[in-house]
């Protein structure tokens, strides 16, 4: 099905409830959009948009507070996670939810990130793994890869000067608290096929089925917490293709998707 513009997409394909039209700052070929789309998504097929609030976070998902119709609070640097407990300790009515880069919630808000893990609270962080501060022009994240060129590491990153990358799903896994520890891949996979190049959007859409099951964890009392691996084609100095197949042969193989915990059985046999 090719379309030719935007209100012809929306026509076809509807438009999210909670969506609400503005066009978006992501840069072309960023799932940065199809996380905050997904989301959307979700949101309305579970019919929660008047009882959730995102806590707006630091980076490129921060600006979600222009596109997603829903309540919000913004929590900058790190400081999600402590707001969104505050939030659900005086209103757990509602579905509480954050989505932070992984400079945000693994450089500066680390700590708060292991907290609210350790104390279960019952809230959802979606984590945007692009290894690598994106909204701020390229520097050094707790994820790059060793010896991976940033605007901070501009001869690759040095293992001796600063040690090895952060795997959030390894660190939390150490901890009882959580209930639910995922993650997925929010990019289309490219493959090769007869004809040339073509991208398979199975993840994207288990990348939906990720989002409603960690907002029906919350529901359920328990804490969830999804990395989604991501690209940022701008920074990462590549062709919006060359990123997906960076993405894929790379980060995907350093941090491989899967289920990390499934208390609740979620998925299937609870983990
Ligand atoms: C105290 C402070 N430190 C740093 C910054 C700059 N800053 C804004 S966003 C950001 C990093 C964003 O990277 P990430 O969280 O990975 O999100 P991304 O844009 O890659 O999705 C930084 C360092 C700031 N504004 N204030
Ligand atoms: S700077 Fe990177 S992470 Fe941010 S919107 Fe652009 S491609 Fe996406
Ligand atoms: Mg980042």
């Amino acid at each position: 099905m090719m379309l030719q513009s935007v209100d012809e997409y929306e026509t076809k394909l509807g438009v999210p409830e909670g969506w609400t039209r503005t066009p978006t700052h992501y840069c072309p070929g960023c799932e940065h959009g199809i996380l905050t789309r997904l989301i959307a998504t979700v949101i309305e097929g579970m019919g929660i948009r008047e009882k959730t609030v995102m806590v707006d976070s630091v980076g490129c998902s921060v600006l979600a507070y222009e596109y997603l119709n829903c309540d919000h609070i913004q929590a900058p640097h790190g400081r999600a996670p402590a707001v969104m407990a505050g939030v659900k300790r005086t209103h757990p009515e509602l579905t509480v939810f954050t989505v932070q880069g992984d400079g945000d919630a693994l450089a500066i808000g680390l700590l708060g990130t292991i907290y609210a893990a350790i104390r279960a609270e019952p809230v959802t962080v979606f984590l945007y793994n692009n290894s690598i501060y994106g909204m701020t022009g390229g520097q050094m994240a707790p994820t790059t890869a060793v010896g991976q060129v940033t605007t901070t590491t501009p001869y690759g990153r040095d293992l001796q000067k600063t040690g090895n990358p952060i795997d959030i799903m390894k660190i939390l896994s150490q901890t009882e608290g959580p209930s639910y520890l995922r993650r997925g891949i929010l990019a289309p996979e490219p493959v090769e096929a007869k004809h040339g190049m073509m991208y398979q959007a199975k993840n994207v859409l288990q990348a939906k089925k990720i989002i409603e099951n960690a907002f029906k964890v919350q529901q359920k009392g328990g804490y969830s917490f999804v990395e989604f691996l991501g690209t940022c084609n701008v920074n990462w100095k590549m062709t919006v293709e060359e990123s997906k197949h960076f993405l894929y042969d790379q980060v995907a193989k350093r941090y491989p998707p899967g289920i990390f915990r499934d208390k609740l059985g979620i998925e299937g046999s609870p983990k």
